[in-house]
C-alpha cells in the first residue's frame, strides 16, 4: 500500500510533459503471481525543452527489472529508478527515440483492484486514476496520448480469452501450451483508459448497425452460466449506441466493442476504449434476480460507459481537474438517454431526490469541493458526486441557458474543435460561447464556487396595475477554502399560475433577463417585474430544478396544493407536495426530542391522497409523490443539532398518519396495481409495481401487523415486490416470526448467487433502532459475507453507515466506533474502498453535540494511525479540518 505522501497538486501548477510519446507497444506474459510487462515506448523530446532535461516516468509500488534505450542497455548510472519513479538522463535531444521498460507484477496480491489484478481466476486491470504505473513506468497523466499495441502471452487452457483495447489483430498458439493475442487501438489514448482482460468466460455475442452502415461486433463476457442475465445489458448497449447516433451524432469507431463484467471491482464500470470493464451487479439481471431499479441502474450505466467513447475517450481531460469534463458531461448525457427510453418528469424527480439526498450534504460538508478543484492529494478521493451530479447540474444549466439549438451546435463544435485532444472546461465553455455568441464568464463560476447556493424569493402583487413584482437574493455558502463568493448566473425557470389553473403570460418584463420560461438571475438582489397579470398569480420556481440551488420561498399549503394541482411542470407538482410535507417533518421531529403529541397538517394529508388517487398520472409518478422525504432529507432541512432518534419518529408518526387516513385508498391501490402476466422490466410495469409496493407499506402502517407483507412476499413472483415485502417486514416488523421465517427463506432460495445475497444483507443492515450493530456482527460472521470483496463490503458494512441512520448514530457511539474499526482493517487491503466508506461520516458536525463528540472521537482514532494510506489520511483530515 502507498502510505501517505502529503504532497499537494494544484491546478495552477500543470504544465506539459518534456517528452511526446509517440508510440506504446506492450507486452504481457500472464502469470498468477509473476506476470512480466515489457513497455516499448517511444517518445521525442517536445520542441523547446531544454535538452538536458531527463525523461521522468511515474511508478507505483514496482521494480524494474531491465531497461533498454534503442535495444541497448542503459548504464545504471544513467536512470534512476524507485518503485515510485524511473528517472531517465541523458537522452536524444532532437531524435525520437525507444525507451524498453521491462516489471514484473503479481496480479494475485493486487487486493487494491487497482492496475492488474486478478478476480475469480480472471485477469482484469483498473487504470483509472493512476493505476496504469502499478503495471509499468509511465508517463501515466491524462494528457499524454498515443495509439497502443498489446500482445498478451498466456496459458491456453486456463485463459481462451485474452482482450484489450482497439481492434483484434491476430493471434495463435505460442509456446508450452500457451497461446498468444494481439491487439491495436488506432485511437490515440491515455493511459488510464489502457485495460486487458484473459480468462475463462462465457460471452454473449451481437452486432449493431451504425448509421454510415458498418457493422460492429458486439461481445459481453461473463462467468459461465451466467449468459442468459446479460441479454438485459445487450439490448440497452444497442439502444444507446442508436440513441447517441440520434441525439448526439455519435457514431462508434472501431470493429468491435466488449464489456466484461467482473466479481471484484471497486466501481460500477469503466469506459476503457472498445473494452469496458464492469462491476457484475449493473451487468447481470434476470426477473428472478434482479429489481426495476436494477433493470434501470444497468441501463443507465451501460449508457454512460458507452457514452464516454465520445465524452471521456475521443476527447479525454487535460488533467485530473478537469475530471467534470467527461464525468459532468457524460451523466448529463446517461440522463438524458433514461429520460428518453423511460418517463421524462419521473427520472427528474429521481435525480433531484439523489442529488439532494448526496451532493447537498457533501456541499455543505468538510469535504464540499468545486465542480472543477483546484488542488487534491488523493485523486481517487475526488471521484465524487459534485464532480458527477453536480457536474451534470452545470451542463444541463448550460443546455437551459442556451436553448436547444445552441446547446447542441455547441457541442457539435466541442465535438469537432476537440477530437483526440486532452480538453480543459475552458475549452468546454468556449464552444457554447462561440456557438452561441453568449457570454458565459460568470455562468463558468458554477465550475469555480463549491456550496449550494442560497435563494431567498419575496414577491407581491398588485391588482390594480396588474403587475407581479418578485425580489430574488442570492448566497452562496463557505466552503473550505473559499470564503467569500461572487455571485453567479442562476437560470430559473418558473411559471405564474393563475386561480383558473392557466398560466399568466407577461405583457412585459422589467429588472432582468428573461428568455422563454427562464429567469435569469445574475445580481447579488434583484427585483423583477412582470406586467399584464390579470390576478393574483401562484409563483411555480425552479421548475424541472433547472438550477442545483435551495431555495427559500415562503408559500402558503393553499398555494402549495395549487401548484400540486395544475403546474404544467409535473416536477414542480412533485416539488410542491414535498414542500408541503417538509415542515410537517420537521415539526414532527421537534415534537418527537420535546416528547410531544405529533400531529399531521390534514391538508398535506389530502393532497397526498388526491394525487395518489389521480388516475391522469402515471404510477410512476404517484408512487414518487407518496415517498416522503427521507429521515436524511429531513435531518438536511433541520440543518443541524439533528436527532436520528427524534427524525425517525417524527417521520413514522406522518406516516402513520396518512396511512390511516387513506387505508381504504392503499388498499385499492395495492389491488389495482397488480401486474398481470409474466415480467417485464419496462416502465410502466415498474412503475405500477412502486405505486403497488408503497401501498403496501402504508397499509402496515395502518394496520401494525405483519400479515399482508408476509402473504406479499409468499405471493411475490418477481424480485422487485419480493424484496420490497422483505424490507417491510425487515423494517417494521424486526424479530418477528414472520421476518425471520422470510429472512430465511429468501437466503435459501438465493444461497450461491452472491449479488441477491447483497440484497439481503442490505436489507438487514438498515433495521433502524438500538440492535442494529449487533445485527451486522453478527452478519459480518457469516461465511457468505467475504471481507475483500468490494460489493459484499458496501452491502453490509457502507449500507450501514450510508442508510442506517438510527441505527448507525447510535446515541452512545458504538456505531462511529465501529466504522473506525472497519476503516482501519480494510485501509491496508483496498484504500479507496476504506476512504469511500469513511466519507458516510461527512455531516457529523449537524449532529446533536454529544453524537457529534462520539463521531469526533472515531474519526481522530483513525486520523491518529500511523499507517494511513494517502486515500484515508485525506478524508479523515478534511473532516476533522
Ligand atoms: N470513469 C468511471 C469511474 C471509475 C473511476 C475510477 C475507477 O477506479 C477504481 C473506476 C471507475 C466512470 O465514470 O464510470
Ligand atoms: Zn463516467
Amino acid at each position: 500500500m502507498r502510505t501517505d505522501t502529503g504532497q499537494i497538486i494544484h491546478l495552477a501548477d500543470y504544465r506539459p510533459t518534456d517528452f511526446v510519446l509517440e508510440r506504446v507497444d506492450l507486452t504481457f506474459e500472464l502469470d498468477p503471481t509473476n506476470t512480466k510487462v515489457e513497455a516499448r515506448l517511444i517518445f521525442h523530446r517536445r520542441e523547446g525543452v531544454d535538452p538536458s532535461a531527463p525523461l521522468v516516468l511515474d511508478g507505483d509500488e514496482l521494480t524494474l527489472s531491465g531497461l533498454l534505450l534503442d535495444q541497448n542497455e542503459i548504464p545504471a548510472s544513467q536512470y534512476d529508478a524507485t518503485p515510485e519513479s524511473l528517472v531517465i538522463r541523458d537522452l536524444p535531444a532532437e531524435t525520437p527515440f525507444e525507451i524498453t521498460v521491462t516489471t514484473f507484477i503479481n496480479p494475485e496480491a493486487n487486493s487494491q483492484l487497482m492496475g492488474l489484478y486478478r478476480t475469480s481466476g480472471v485477469y482484469c486491470t483498473q487504470c483509472e486514476a493512476e493505476g496504469f504505473r502499478r503495471i509499468t513506468y509511465f508517463p501515466d497523466r491524462p494528457d499524454v496520448l498515443a495509439p497502443y499495441t498489446i500482445t498478451i502471452i498466456a496459458d491456453k487452457a486456463a485463459n481462451p480469452h485474452l482482450l484489450s483495447n482497439g481492434n483484434f489483430l491476430g493471434g495463435g498458439n505460442y509456446d508450452e501450451g500457451r497461446h498468444f493475442a494481439a491487439w491495436f487501438d488506432p485511437h490515440p489514448k491515455p493511459s488510464y483508459l489502457f485495460a486487458l482482460v484473459a480468462g475463462d468466460l462465457g460471452v454473449v455475442e451481437d452486432t449493431f448497425t451504425t448509421m454510415s452502415g458498418r457493422e460492429v461486433k458486439l461481445k459481453i463476457y461473463v462467468e459461465h452460466g451466467k449468459e442468459p442475465r446479460a441479454a438485459y445489458a445487450m439490448d440497452a448497449l444497442k439502444r444507446s449506441m442508436k440513441w447517441d447516433e440520434e441525439r448526439f451524432g455519435r457514431e462508434y469507431d472501431l470493429d468491435i466493442f466488449m464489456i466484461v463484467a467482473v466479481s471484484d471491482f471497486n466501481m460500477g464500470a469503466m469506459e476503457n476504449k472498445g473494452l469496458n470493464v464492469f462491476n457484475d451487479k449493473y451487468v447481470l439481471a434476470d426477473p428472478e434476480t434482479a429489481t426495476d431499479q436494477d433493470y434501470a441502474n444497468i441501463e443507465a450505466i451501460i449508457a454512460h460507459e458507452y457514452f464516454h467513447n465520445w465524452t471521456g475517450n475521443r476527447i479525454t481531460c487535460r488533467d485530473w481537474f478537469q475530471l467534470c469534463l467527461k464525468e459532468g458531461l457524460t451523466v448529463y448525457r446517461d440522463h438524458e438517454f433514461s429520460a428518453d427510453q423511460r418517463s421524462r418528469p419521473v427520472k427528474r424527480i429521481a435525480e433531484v431526490r439523489h442529488l439532494k439526498s448526496e451532493q447537498f450534504p457533501e456541499d455543505a460538508g468538510p469535504l464540499a469541493h468545486p465542480v472543477r478543484p483546484t488542488k487534491y492529494r488523493e485523486i481517487n478521493n475526488f471521484y465524487t458526486t459534485t464532480v458527477y451530479e453536480k457536474g451534470s447540474e452545470v451542463t444541463r444549466m448550460i443546455a437551459t441557458l442556451l436553448g436547444k439549438a445552441d446547446f447542441k451546435a455547441g457541442m457539435d463544435l466541442y465535438f469537432e474543435r476537440h477530437d483526440g485532444q486532452a480538453a480543459t472546461v475552458e475549452d468546454f465553455v468556449k464552444c457554447f460561447e462561440d456557438a452561441s455568441g453568449r457570454d458565459l464568464k460568470q455562468f463558468s463560476l458554477w465550475y469555480q464556487q463549491a456550496g449550494t447556493p442560497l435563494v431567498t424569493v419575496s414577491s407581491s402583487y398588485e391588482q390594480a396595475s396588474g403587475t407581479f413584482t418578485l425580489s430574488l437574493e442570492q448566497m452562496i455558502p463557505a466552503t473550505p477554502g473559499q470564503t467569500a463568493k461572487e455571485p453567479m448566473h442562476i437560470p430559473l425557470s418558473f411559471a405564474l399560475i393563475l386561480d383558473n389553473g392557466s398560466l399568466a403570460t407577461p405583457t412585459a418584463v422589467k429588472g432582468g433577463e428573461v428568455t422563454g420560461d427562464v429567469l435569469h438571475l445574475t445580481e447579488r438582489k434583484q427585483t423583477f417585474t412582470f406586467s399584464g397579470i390579470s390576478s393574483r398569480p401562484v409563483l411555480s420556481l425552479n421548475r424541472s430544478f433547472s438550477a442545483p440551488i435551495n431555495l427559500h420561498l415562503d408559500q402558503t399549503p393553499a398555494d402549495l396544493a395549487h401548484i400540486a394541482r395544475h403546474d404544467t411542470d409535473l416536477f414542480a407538482r412533485w416539488q410542491a407536495l414535498t414542500d408541503l410535507a417538509i415542515p410537517n417533518l420537521m415539526q414532527a421531529a421537534r415534537d418527537a426530542r420535546d416528547g410531544k403529541e405529533i400531529g399531521c397538517d390534514p391538508a398535506l394529508i389530502s393532497a397526498l391522497l388526491e394525487a395518489a388517487a389521480d388516475e391522469t398520472l402515471e404510477p410512476a409518478f404517484r408512487a414518487q409523490v407518496l415517498t416522503l422525504p427521507s429521515e436524511a432529507d429531513i435531518a438536511r432541512e433541520l440543518g443541524g443539532n439533528n436527532d436520528p432518534d427524534a427524525i425517525h419518529a417524527g417521520r413514522n408518526a406522518i406516516l402513520s398518519a396518512v396511512a390511516k387516513a387513506g387505508a381504504k385508498a392503499f388498499l385499492a391501490l395495492f389491488d389495482s396495481m397488480k401486474v398481470a402476466g409474466p415480467y417485464t422490466p419496462d416502465a410502466a410495469s415498474a412503475g405500477k409495481r412502486s405505486l403497488r409496493n408503497i401501498a403496501l407499506s402504508y397499509l402496515t402502517y395502518a394496520d401494525g401487523t405483519p400479515a399482508r407483507a408476509a402473504e406479499a412476499f409468499a405471493t411475490a413472483d418477481n424480485m422487485t415486490d419480493l424484496a420490497q415485502a422483505l424490507t417491510v417486514l425487515a423494517h417494521r416488523f424486526p424479530d418477528t416470526p414472520e421476518t425471520t421465517a422470510a429472512l430465511d427463506t429468501f437466503l435459501k432460495r438465493f444461497d450461491g448467487n452472491a449479488l441477491v445475497i447483497d440484497k439481503w444483507f442490505s436489507i438487514q443492515a438498515t433495521i433502524p433502532g438500538a440492535g442494529a450493530l449487533a445485527r451486522i456482527r453478527a452478519l459480518m460472521e457469516n461465511p457468505r459475507f467475504v471481507a475483500n470483496n468490494p460489493n459484499r463490503v458496501r452491502s453490509l458494512i457502507g449500507t450501514f453507515a450510508f442508510s442506517n441512520p438510527t441505527g448507525f448514530n447510535h446515541p452512545d457511539g458504538e456505531g462511529y466506533r465501529f466504522l473506525a474499526e472497519q476503516i482501519l482493517a480494510i485501509d491496508p487491503r483496498n484504500p479507496q474502498l476504506a476512504a469511500r466508506i469513511l466519507t458516510s461520516m461527512r455531516s457529523w458536525r449537524s449532529l446533536e453535540p454529544q453524537r457529534a463528540d462520539h463521531a469526533r472521537s472515531a474519526l481522530m482514532t483513525i486520523e491518529r494511525s500511523e499507517t494511513l494510506s494517502t486515500d484515508v489520511r485525506d478524508i479523515v483530515e478534511r473532516m476533522l479540518k
